[in-house]
């Protein structure tokens, strides 16, 4: 078969590579070898041809000039981004020779890896390169930035990733948004309610920020952060003294709901409502809307979970829909993450038998703490699939780590991004659309095989690529390290003991490019709680250390000032990735900090103006819009903007490194800022 890539007119299959529930199945349409547009594909069974802006317009991510196409070295001061092209056999030759010296001095766990999901490819993004740092006996990176705490909590009541079918939702009556910016983070999931809602359905949303998805909803209920668990447990108290819970299900399906009932007596609606500022009557209007409407489909959005008090909120909010049975209903239950449907074998593709001993692993959202304080300090950093210095907490304390002049920084990215102004060799990666991949969604339920669409641009290389490069160089001559792209996602897709994988494989896939995980309709299958059940009363939560039955616990105090600061993802932007591209600079028009028109009074704030906010950690300057979205003490700022050029936009310069309650998650959610006229 002739390769995408020989294709130089006409339309090839893609999927969209981005951290993004969606997971769009695309059409890139070439002319002359190179991407002239990029769609949606019709064909896809949850995407159907529609995908963001944000894709649309990747084809000038791709083709920007300032890509970088060759490896470089630093040739200036560390932050200052002056270097100077070298060949890729110097530029391994100086990262292997380096690390040699660094293990014999200090051992392996002097280097630390460093990545995300810039690109959701399976063998790119923890593949080849978890084999290497494996085997290599690096520091080990706990990837925590993300879902981890309310994954966990989710976990402890649900016993895995499985929620409701998106494919299912089109027969929901009533939809509760809840800590997600549906619009803009997950727009498939609008879509489909906004079609439920031509059948009757309701859409709630629950925020802090009456944004794009707000403003759609039937009924915004705005939230004081951090409180939500207090809502879900005031929402329980009313289901069980109205008697609108279901008793059978809870009886077969659920453990602890006689303790659950005992202990939400506590959370009357007038005490929920002084935690949560939601009014007395909305409680008991939501609570007898979600104990009369079925189906219901809570979408427990990612929001929640960065804060204080994350993964107890997720875990709190996950038991509402076995009170009213609604696991047992087609389009009925929750959302969070569906990934444990599509689970592959990474055991095989990651190969943690490589690694020889336990060497020591560092939590990714406390990288500043990693690189100034450690005492047996981490002296070489290798960034891919990441831009830590603007995306990572207590930035202030990651930069002044970044520019230490003893740190030996590798960065491998597409461009020279905030972190790879800082390095000493910056290697030049292939785009999604260049590579070979698998990809798995976390909503929808289909697996996608991806093959390049055109050439490495310049002599840009994939990860799984480097990563077989730098092994060669470091002599490890496992086979491990010798694996064909083709041969990491064979690998990875068979030997599972996913059930719901049963069929897929790589030459199935090649055939029909998307396959859907195979169901099972039983729901106890899915409970991989050590009860088996749903567990409303958890024995492991308590072995953990965390209360056994969900409760309110209030955001730490971490100090007096006056505003609780939510500085959240923006439209146009995917975390830091295109805030370095044009066209999506000019979409997004400028960064903002939302506050209320109260607020704004008192302070004597005009709208507009530019003000700056600050705490202990660091300061940032953001023109204001004042309004109702926001309740008072509550700011709200959207997207990670580059402060390249000077710019103070650095949000993450005011974020807390703290940890939350569960898996060590972020807590971008939870920091307290003063706000301040600029003059
Ligand atoms: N356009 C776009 N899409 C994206 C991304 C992006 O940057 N841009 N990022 C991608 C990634 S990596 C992720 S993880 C997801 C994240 O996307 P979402 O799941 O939408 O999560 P967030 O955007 O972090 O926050 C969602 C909402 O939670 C609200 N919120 C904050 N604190 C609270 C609270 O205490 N209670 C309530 N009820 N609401 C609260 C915020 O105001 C925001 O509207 O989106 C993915 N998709
Ligand atoms: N204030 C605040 N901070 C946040 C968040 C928030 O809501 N508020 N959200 C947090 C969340 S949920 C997340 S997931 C993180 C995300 O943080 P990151 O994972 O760091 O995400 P991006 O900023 O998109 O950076 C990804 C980088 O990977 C590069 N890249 C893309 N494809 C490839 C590839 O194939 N190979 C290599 N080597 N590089 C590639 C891109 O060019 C880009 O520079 O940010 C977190 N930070
Ligand atoms: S970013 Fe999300 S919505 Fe946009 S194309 Fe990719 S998967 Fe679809
Ligand atoms: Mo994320």
């Amino acid at each position: 078969m002739k390769s995408f890539v020989d294709v130089k007119d006409g339309v090839v299959p893609s999927v969209c590579s981005l951290d993004c529930p969606d997971q769009c199945g695309l059409l890139i349409h070439k002319k002359s070898g190179k991407i002239v547009k990029i769609d949606g594909d019709p064909d896809h069974p949850v995407t159907q041809g529609n995908i963001c802006n944000k894709v649309r317009n990747m084809g000038e991510r791709i083709y920007d000039p300032k890509r970088v196409k060759t490896p470089l070295k630093r040739i200036g001061e560390k932050g200052e981004g002056k270097f100077a092209p070298i060949s890729w056999e110097e530029a391994i030759r100086a990262i292997t020779d380096h690390w040699k010296k660094l293990i014999a001095e200090d051992g392996p766990e002097s280097i630390l890896p460093y990545s995300f999901y810039g690109n959701m490819g399976l063998i790119n993004a923890e593949g080849m390169d978890r084999r290497f740092f494996h085997r290599l006996g690096s520091s080990q990176l706990d990837r925590t930035i993300c879902s981890v705490a309310g994954g966990k909590g989710y976990s402890y009541t649900m016993g895995g990733s499985f929620g409701t079918d998106p494919e299912e939702m089109t027969e929901t009556k009533l939809f509760i948004i809840w800590g997600i910016n549906a619009v803009s983070t997950n727009m498939h999931q609008m879509t489909i309610a906004q079609k439920a809602r031509k059948n009757g359905a309701k859409i709630v949303v629950i925020d802090v920020h009456k944004n794009q998805t707000g403003r759609m909803a039937d009924w915004f209920i705005p939230i004081i952060p951090g409180t939500d668990a207090a809502l879900a447990l005031g929402i329980m108290h009313i289901l069980f003294n109205e008697q609108l819970v279901d008793r059978l299900f809870l009886e077969t399906y659920t453990v602890g709901a006689q303790e659950l009932e005992m202990h939400v007596k506590d959370y009357t609606p007038e005490r929920v409502s002084e935690i949560t500022g939601v009014p007395e009557s909305d409680i008991y209007k939501l609570a007898r809307m979600y104990g009369t409407t079925s189906p219901s489909m809570i979408r427990i959005g990612n929001g929640l979970q960065h804060h204080d008090n994350g993964g107890m909120i997720v875990r709190t909010i996950a038991c509402l829909p076995a009170l009213t049975g609604q696991w047992l209903v087609k389009g009925g239950g929750a959302l969070k993450s569906n990934s444990g449907y599509l689970a592959h074998n990474t055991t095989a593709l990651q190969r943690p038998d490589l690694m020889n001993g336990r060497p020591r692993t560092i939590n990714m959202n406390q990288l500043g703490s990693a690189l100034l304080e450690m005492e047996k300090p981490i002296r070489s950093l290798f960034v891919y699939n990441s831009n830590p210095a603007v995306v990572a907490p207590e930035a202030n304390k990651v930069r002044k780590g970044l520019a230490r002049e003893d740190l030996f920084t590798i960065v491998h990215d597409l461009f020279i991004t905030e972190t790879a102004m800082y390095a000493d060799i910056v290697l030049p990666a292939t785009s999604a659309f260049e590579n070979t991949d698998f990809y798995t969604s976390y909503w929808h339920h289909y697996i996608h095989l991806h093959e390049p669409v055109i050439a490495p641009i310049g002599e840009s290389k994939s990860n799984t690529e480097v990563f077989r490069l730098l092994a060669e160089a470091m002599g490890f001559d496992e086979q491990a390290f010798k694996d064909s792209d083709e041969e990491l996602i064979s690998q990875a897709l068979s030997g599972s003991d996913n059930p719901h994988l049963a069929g897929i494989s790589y030459e199935e896939l090649r055939k029909s490019r998307f396959m859907r995980a195979r169901h099972t309709d039983n729901l106890v299958d899915r409970l991989k709680t050590p009860s088996g059940k749903i567990e409303l009363f958890s024995k492991k939560m308590e072995e953990d250390g965390h209360p056994p039955l969900p409760v309110h616990v209030p955001l730490v105090k971490e100090s007096d000032y006056p505003f609780l600061f939510v500085p959240a993802p923006n439209h146009n932007f995917l975390n830091s990735t295109f805030s370095n591209n044009e066209k999506h600079m000019k979409l997004e028009k400028a960064p903002k900090l939302f506050m209320n028109a109260a607020d704004a009074e008192r302070l004597g704030i005009e709208d507009g103006e530019v003000v700056r906010i600050w705490n202990d950690r660091g300061e940032c300057e953001l023109p204001v819009s004042i309004g109702d979205h926001v309740l008072p003490g509550v700011v709200v700022s959207q997207g990670l903007w580059s402060d390249a050029a000077g710019k103070k936009h650095l949000v993450n310069s005011l974020t807390p490194d703290r940890l939350a309650d569960m898996g060590g998650g972020a807590t971008f959610f939870s920091g307290r800022v003063n706000v301040e006229k600029t003059v």
